[in-house]
């Protein structure tokens, strides 16, 4: 139905409606006591004309691959989001609402992917949302070139978010923004909150900047809806930006936070509940009922859960659809639902090389290179890139194409993977966009279809750490390839020396972190990566060279799926010494080992790639590592030391960097800094003398 040809009846529908949007969210936050009521106030418009005319979703089936995309970037106003979850029909009973920001409710104060059915993103820390739109869209459009053929359209999608000021005038917020207009995303569609106050002041204390400008600036299609309760309005914006197609879309909609109460336009209205006389206040204002409480008229529950007839409608269309798409192009169909389940397909790993022993060795980023290249043919689903570091970090997939509007290719094409410049394109440049790659790495894991790597300094990793923070808490499968891992950086100096990088992100729940110690580890830790659908994986790998161990002397590489192992035995197998590394330092222990042993002293020999991998074993395999009874452990890494006393316990010792590093080559700092087997020959001597007093 067309917005001129209304009646006043279903005016006095949309009313109801969008009323009980807001009055719900009021009820539960005030019953709550806690939580945001001015942005459902203010947004329940703009959000019910999105959800009730345009969003194409299955309440019954959350999970239906080609449903829009639907992100609350401002997810502190996650009320507005339960609410339209409820009253469409999504698995989120009244109850939860009545519990929202409960112990073990369903309704968090900020969204959580996997918690609540129809919540694609964990929002909250604002413009990570933003960012995953974005990634979500390219997702998107990238599998939709992959997958489509002429007449079946099988990935075929918008992606909607609401975004804030907040959003807007987050750094991640705008990296993202400006690559969506340089990849011209025509399906991503964001309305804007634009109420004018924020959590403290007035917007203009802090920003006055013409937003609708700076996104033109950055290539969006952008419109003005002067009235946030003009539904018409909001209407035909929204059928605007989805008739452009080919730049993404910015809706400003002139809202009014905590609209109707005494709170509106204030930031009193913004972080906490309104009060119960506020509360009844902006019920009577405007028109509705002060009791009961969690009123849901049924003419306007009845209008909201017309989504599942029209929910199931469209998936079963879709499925049609396919079937369609399966009989023509069976293979396709084939790899498409491998790709949407997340499987890998078998031979995936079929070519990764097998490194020989070679005691000049290479930069553990080369062989991660080798092996992305060995893998990328078989797994086409491997997707992504760096933060304009390609020719550092060895992560673009040769002649996978480019990602990238087809009409670029007539410009500049330098840089280059080659295999074609469009959609179908595997390489993402991210451009020196790190923390917008974190937040879109996480758009397109939850999308789906698409394992997502992206790529930067080591050191850079703390420009994407909210990012890595919310991938781990979501549990999505991202791989963070980081190279030039430590001071073995050399000239670069301190600015682009990691000391304190690995600690960081050890200390991140379910984030694995893996610093293999040569090239057949790390091949073994992009099988990790690969195989470990549900978590985070970031590789930390040299810029430097660093042997290929011997592995018919040393213990095979695929000790590291167990995060740490034997590498070599004492003799007799009785060590009195056990040595610690990761990484390039494995090399050290393994230098210092050779002298040690002429000294008489049995040192075992461990390699820890990953401490989250050894923490993830059994207590019977972590002692045989690590036996008790062997208190004398020396650990070597060129990074804080924080953390290693749980593996070295109070009697061992760390050689590591609790300072940053200085400018110099490579070599001169290591041996500057400790790092030779000279200096571990000496500490491992103090540590065993210690223990044996
Ligand atoms: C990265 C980040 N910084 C700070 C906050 C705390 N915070 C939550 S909401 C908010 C203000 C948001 O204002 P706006 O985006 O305009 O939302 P509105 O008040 O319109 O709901 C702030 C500072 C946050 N959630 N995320």
């Amino acid at each position: 139905m067309t917005p001129d040809v209304r009646t006043a009846d279903s005016a006095e529908l949309d009313r109801l409606s969008v009323d009980t949007i807001r009055f719900l969210s009021v009820d539960a936050v005030q019953k709550a006591n806690s939580g945001h009521p001015g942005l459902p106030l203010g947004a329940a418009p703009m959000a019910y004309v999105l959800w009730t005319r345009f969003l194409r979703h299955n309440p019954a089936n959350p999970r239906w691959f080609n449903r829009d995309r639907f992100v609350l970037s401002a997810g502190h106003g996650s009320m507005l989001l339960y609410s339209l979850l409820h009253l469409t029909g999504y698995d989120v009973p009244l109850e939860q609402i009545k519990q929202f920001r409960q112990w073990g409710s369903i309704t968090p104060g900020h969204p959580e992917h996997g918690m609540t059915p129809g919540v694609e993103a964990t929002t909250g820390p604002l413009g990570q949302g933003f960012g995953n739109g974005v990634g979500m869209a390219i997702a998107e459009v990238h599998l939709a070139a992959h997958y489509n053929r002429p007449g079946f359209n099988i990935v075929d999608h918008y992606t909607y978010g609401l975004v804030s000021d907040g959003d807007l005038m987050e750094g991640v917020a705008s990296e993202a923004a400006s690559l969506a207009g340089q990849l011209q995303l025509g399906k991503l569609i964001y309305l804007f909150d634009d109420n004018h106050v924020t959590l403290s002041a007035g917007t203009n204390i802090a920003i006055n900047e013409d937003c609708a400008q700076r996104f033109q600036a950055y290539g969006w299609h952008t419109q003005t809806v002067e009235d946030g309760n003009d539904l018409a309005a909001i209407d035909k914006a929204l059928r605007a930006a989805r008739s452009e197609t080919t730049r993404p879309s910015l809706i400003l909609v002139r809202t009014h936070l905590g609209y109707g109460s005494p709170k509106q336009d204030t930031f009193e209205a913004h972080g906490s509940p309104l009060g119960v006389e506020e509360v009844k206040l902006t019920k009577q204002n405007l028109g509705w009922p002060v009791e009961p409480l969690f009123l849901i008229p049924q003419a306007a529950l009845a209008h909201f859960r017309e989504a599942l007839a029209r929910g199931q409608r469209a998936e079963a269309e879709w499925h049609a659809h396919f079937s369609g798409y399966a009989r023509k192009h069976p293979a396709l169909a084939q790899d498409f639902l491998q790709g949407m389940r997340g499987e890998l397909p078998p031979g995936w790993d079929a070519d990764i090389p097998v490194f020989p022993a070679d005691p000049k060795g290479m930069k553990t980023r080369v062989a991660s290179g080798k092996v992305m290249s060995a893998i990328a043919p078989h797994l086409p689903s491997l997707f992504g890139g760096s933060a304009d570091l390609d020719p550092s970090t060895h992560t673009a997939l040769k002649d996978a194409g480019d990602f990238e509007p087809a009409d670029r290719a007539s410009g500049d094409t330098q840089g280059s993977s080659g295999g074609g410049w469009n959609y179908a394109g595997r390489n993402l440049h991210f451009g020196i966009r790190e923390h917008g790659m974190g937040a879109i790495l996480n758009g397109l894991a939850l999308h789906g279809g698409v394992i997502p790597y992206g790529a930067t300094f080591f050191v850079f990793s703390d420009y994407i750490r909210p990012a890595i923070r919310l991938a781990a808490m979501m549990g999505q499968r991202v791989i963070y390839v980081f190279t030039h891992d430590s001071i073995g950086v050399g000239e670069d100096g301190t600015t682009h020396q990691p000391v304190e990088q690995l600690a960081n992100l050890r200390a991140v729940p379910r984030l694995v972190v893996i610093r293999p110690g040569d090239a057949n580890e790390t091949a073994c830790a992009w099988r990790v990566a690969i195989e470990t659908p549900d978590r985070p994986v970031a590789l930390v790998l040299t810029r430097q060279d660093v042997s290929s161990l011997d592995r018919a002397l040393y213990a095979p590489a695929e000790g590291l799926r167990r995060g740490a192992y034997v590498l070599y035995e004492a003799a007799g197998g009785k060590p009195e010494l056990i040595l610690i590394a990761t990484g390039s330092e494995v090399d050290l222990i393994v230098e210092a080992q050779k002298q040690l042993q002429k000294e008489g002293i049995q040192a075992r020999l461990v390699s820890m790639p990953s401490w989250e991998l050894f923490d993830m074993q059994s207590e019977d395999y972590r002692r045989s590592v690590f036996p008790p009874s062997i208190r004398a452990r020396l650990a070597v890494e060129a990074g804080a030391t924080q953390g290693w006393h749980r593996y070295i316990g109070e009697w061992g010792d760390v050689i590591g960097l609790d300072h940053f590093g200085a400018s110099a080559p490579a070599p001169i700092l290591m041996r500057e800094f400790g790092f030779t087997a000279e200096n571990v020959c000496l500490r491992a001597r103090a540590v065993l003398e210690r223990n044996r007093a």
